[in-house]
């Protein structure tokens, strides 16, 4: 029996379409050859119809034919299919491999806010002086904060402009001398103790004024402690929070509680005493309040004044860790922002 035009055509088309299959260079183009030879209206489904005109002794053979054709083509096409996708999956594998054997990241540390890492560097150098350091309470009674203090009934640190007064007559502490005149009742002079902690003012915020922040207060009272022995201490904290050698000056300055009392200036080391932003053209800043003890404080908290003497001061930690580091808006230390936080 001879094979007819169809049969001649059925094979040529399998062995074409059978060989760009195997040759089809990406996904897409295999799937065009799959449509042009198998899909509804290709080359196949052509044939199939063109049986119909064929002798009814031809159209078994060729009906065996044309099916094992597609048979042919469809395993051609899965065969490829597969390759493809065996590529593409080595390719993935290769390109997304991880190290299970690698050991994890770990926890990213934290660090100390600035002003506690400050605070703590004060602390520890006042321990190796000799100083205890004491705590107290942030919600003080007026006489703990005022009266103590030599603080007059009419002075305006009182008003309720500057302090935050509490319905019950008591107050959040403006400074921590409360924690020192506690530390006077209980203990017995001779005595060295610094007092640091977070106080309070009713003061409308800006870029250097918050209504709560951070100061450390210290004091030493012992027999014929003079200006000399302030000057020295004094020198040696400054020393050890700018981690240079200082030049210090002082000032006369109004404190109820001391008698001298003294603002104690920097040279300013931003442009090394010329004049410059941060001195206001100074050439020194101010760092510091301090003096030695009115004798009247002293024996409000049952200290002789005629035995015993003794010099305190008082500086704001945030001003400190602003000059350390030269930051400009005092608002920053309080934000929480991990980028501004980070840096310490
Ligand atoms: C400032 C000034 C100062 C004191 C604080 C003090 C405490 C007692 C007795 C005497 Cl219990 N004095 N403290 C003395 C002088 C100055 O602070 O400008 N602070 C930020």
């Amino acid at each position: 029996m001879f094979d007819s035009m169809l049969d001649e055509q059925i094979r040529a088309l399998q062995a074409d379409a059978c060989a760009r299959m195997e040759s089809a260079k990406s996904l897409e183009e295999l799937e065009a050859v799959r449509v042009e030879a198998l899909g509804r209206k290709g080359v196949l489904a052509q044939f199939s119809k063109e049986m119909g005109k064929l002798a009814p002794e031809e159209r078994a053979g060729a009906g065996k034919l044309l099916n094992a054709a597609k048979q042919a083509l469809e395993e051609a096409f899965e065969r490829r299919k597969h390759s493809f996708e065996e590529a593409k999956l080595a390719a993935r594998l290769d390109a997304e491999w991880v190290d299970l054997t690698l050991p994890a990241a770990g926890p990213r540390p934290g660090s100390l806010h600035p002003i506690t890492q400050i605070q703590m560097e004060i602390e520890d150098l006042f321990v190796s002086l000799g100083f205890m350091v004491l705590d107290g309470p942030e919600v003080e009674t007026e006489y703990h904060n005022f009266d103590a203090l030599n603080i007059p009934r009419d002075h305006p640190a009182r008003d309720t402009q500057d302090t935050f007064w509490l319905t019950d007559g008591n107050l959040l502490r403006t400074h921590t001398s409360p924690v020192q005149v506690r530390g006077m009742e209980r203990f017995k002079p001779p005595l060295r103790m610094v007092a640091p902690g977070r106080v309070f003012r009713n003061e409308s915020i800006d870029a250097s004024h918050e209504h709560t922040f951070y100061q450390i207060e210290g004091m030493m009272i012992d027999h014929d402690v003079s200006v000399a022995h302030l000057l020295y201490f004094m020198q040696t904290l400054l020393h050890e929070v700018f981690r240079r050698d200082v030049k210090v000056r002082l000032r006369p300055g109004f404190f109820p509680f001391v008698e001298p009392g003294f603002e104690l200036d920097i040279q300013c080391f931003i442009c090394g005493g010329s004049g410059c932003a941060v001195c206001k053209h100074s050439g020194w800043v101010e760092q510091l309040g301090c003096g030695l003890v009115n004798p009247n404080v002293l024996r409000t908290s049952g200290i002789d004044p005629e035995e015993w003497n003794g010099f305190a001061f008082g500086l704001g930690l945030t001003r400190l860790v602003m000059m350390r580091y030269g930051i400009e808006d005092i608002r920053l230390l309080q934000s929480g922002d991990l980028r501004f936080l980070q840096q310490f």
